[in-house]
């Protein structure tokens, strides 16, 4: 880059476009990157699959997709205008909601006249020598650039398992994470869910309101606590607007990047049973993904993990009629939390409609799709519609999708073969000038992703304005520095419950991914203090080139 940060060099080749920073991604991290790099007054074009902005709540638009951090903090700070003006209706918002929420800001900020709809990144090079990358796109345009940003997200892949036969179906196929914009009419119909996840959580309730019959087919029982969901009410957000300066600073020093779920600092074992039962209720009551943080060794220490399990199984036994169904439901295979606990409205109610019927198939495994349906070991389901609650190819399948390489030969891939390493989650030692959105090795998926996202974009900005003033062209992360966060990343999760999990954190999900615990666990507090010292002291573990 030059001082007033247009690009120096020869002119381009006829069909190459060249600007100052490619932002691949329009979701949260997208859009708000775009903004911060037009406010440096660079020249950025941004890429997105999709027709419209939004991301995750782009695709994800099952009946029931909301989010599971309250509103008023799932949301952007970086605008007092945007946050003072803008009104959530509920404290937890429904994905129309969120989406609109993005619309405005891309229109509120002008974003749209950078981005590219409906183009996706195929593959992405850079040239050693020149230090630029480019970037082709499935619509055939070349970009190149001397900066690219990855924005593609942590749970943008879908994950179709490959069951047999699953082509053959002659009823409708669904994907939560790929869900028709035009909606599904369910009424009638016989459809099965496959899949007790997030979004099977959330969208077997709203199906089962409206199915002739409905077929859950469940692998794993899985923890979910009542979302308590509601209107906002006037004065709350009043008041809460009010404090807004203090509540966003609380939550950038948080472990989650959410100001209204603190550090705990009780241990669950060294209460008696009758408080902890109390305490147990009112997060119950409470409904939020904070009840794993009511004691401070809940995720640590097994007996204290089985003290807040208990609590639920016992919940799930008062709740549900059938004792042999409530049993079914009752997860007994994993520590609460190390798998993504699940707020939910109405789930486990759902297996008391006489029109629902849970299919365990674990003891009872799926064989194939069939053209009529789904087989499992010991019956045939005859349906109209499958749904495929199935989860994502998580934090590094987005990444993967693109063919990122070097001039020198470095294929992403191939470094990543055994798991992902980065240092800090921003950048990966070997691929200079490339940046990654809340990628692995950062705390992302563990807290509120608007906080995460704005972390991350706001160093990256700064990082670009200090390489700027500095005439450096090239930084790179260094492969000692790199090696020594990777260890660090985990030796913080095996202090804790989660890797014995076989979750998408760890990427179990996806038969021959690498097993590696992916996420950053230190909380977004102390990490955030960790990136503003490395680049307080010139960029500590990175290399830059002028
Ligand atoms: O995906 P998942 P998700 N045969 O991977 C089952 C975020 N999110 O889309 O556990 C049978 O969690 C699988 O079974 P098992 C949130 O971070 C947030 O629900 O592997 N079953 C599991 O039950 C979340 O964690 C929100 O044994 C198969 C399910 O499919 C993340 O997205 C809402 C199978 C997949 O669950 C992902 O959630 C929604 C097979 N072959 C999502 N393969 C909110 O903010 C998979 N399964 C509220």
């Amino acid at each position: 880059m030059t001082e007033n940060g247009k690009i120096a060099g020869t002119p381009p080749a006829d069909d190459v476009q060249d600007f100052d920073a490619i932002v691949v991604g329009a979701g949260f991290g997208g859009l708000y990157m775009l903004h911060r790099l037009r406010s440096l007054g660079l020249r950025v074009r941004v890429f997105e699959a999709g027709s419209g902005v939004g991301g995750t709540w782009y695709w994800n638009r099952y009946p029931g997709a909301r989010c599971d951090v309250e509103s008023l903090e799932y949301s952007y700070s970086f605008s007092e205008e945007l946050q003072q003006q803008w009104a959530w209706k509920e404290r937890y918002a429904a994905q129309p909601d969120i989406l609109r929420y993005a619309n405005h800001v891309a229109d509120r900020f002008d974003l749209r006249r950078d981005i590219a709809f409906d183009t996706r990144v195929r593959s992405a090079v850079f040239d050693e020598d020149a230090n630029h990358w480019t970037v082709h796109t499935d619509r055939g345009d070349t970009v190149r650039a001397p900066f690219c940003i990855m924005a593609v997200g942590c749970l943008s892949l879908p994950r179709l398992p490959d069951f047999k036969g699953r082509d053959s179906f002659r009823g409708q196929l669904l994907h939560t994470g790929l869900w028709p914009a035009e909606g599904v009419d369910f009424s009638g119909r016989r459809v099965g869910v496959i899949g007790t996840g997030s979004s099977g959580i959330q969208v077997i309730p709203e199906i089962a309101r409206q199915a002739g019959h409905l077929f859950v087919f469940q692998r794993t029982a899985n923890f979910s606590l009542p979302a308590r969901n509601r209107a906002l009410d006037e004065d709350h957000v009043g008041r809460f607007k009010a404090d807004y300066p203090q509540i966003r600073e609380r939550a950038r020093h948080a472990p989650a990047g959410i100001a209204g779920i603190p550090m705990p600092t009780e241990s669950a074992l060294s209460q008696a049973d009758a408080v902890r039962q109390r305490v147990y209720e009112a997060g119950w009551e409470r409904g939020s993904t904070g009840f794993t943080r009511l004691y401070k060794d809940l995720l640590t220490d097994p007996q204290a993990n089985d003290t807040a399990a208990d609590f639920v199984r016992a919940k799930i036994a008062s709740i549900v009629r059938d004792p042999a169904v409530a049993r079914a439901l009752t997860p007994r295979n994993h520590f609460i939390g190390t798998k993504r606990i699940c707020l939910d409205s109405g789930y486990f109610e759902t297996y008391n409609r006489d029109n629902v019927t849970l299919v365990d198939v674990r003891d009872d495994p799926i064989e194939a799709i069939t053209p009529a349906g789904l087989r499992t070991r010991s019956r045939e389901f005859e349906l109209d519609t499958l749904v495929l609650a199935t989860g994502f190819d998580a934090i590094t399948g987005a990444l993967l999708g693109i063919d990122i390489r070097t001039s020198s030969g470095a294929t992403l891939a191939a470094k990543w073969a055994d798991g992902p390493r980065t240092y800090l989650g921003l950048m990966t030692a070997g691929f200079p000038n490339l940046f990654v959105i809340t990628g692995p090795g950062s705390p992302s998926v563990l807290t509120n992703m608007i906080s995460s996202i704005e972390q991350h974009v706001d160093w990256i900005a700064t990082c670009l304005t200090d390489l700027r003033e500095r005439g450096v062209r090239r930084i790179e992360a260094d492969r000692a520095s790199e090696d020594r966060w990777v260890e660090h990343v985990n030796e913080v999760a095996d202090q804790t419950l989660f890797p014995r999990a076989d979750s998408w954190y760890v990427g179990a999900n996806v038969p021959g991914k690498a097993r590696v615990f992916m996420p950053y666990l230190g909380g977004l507090g102390n990490y955030r203090l960790r990136c503003a010292e490395v680049a307080a002291r010139g960029y500590e573990g990175f290399v830059l080139q002028t």
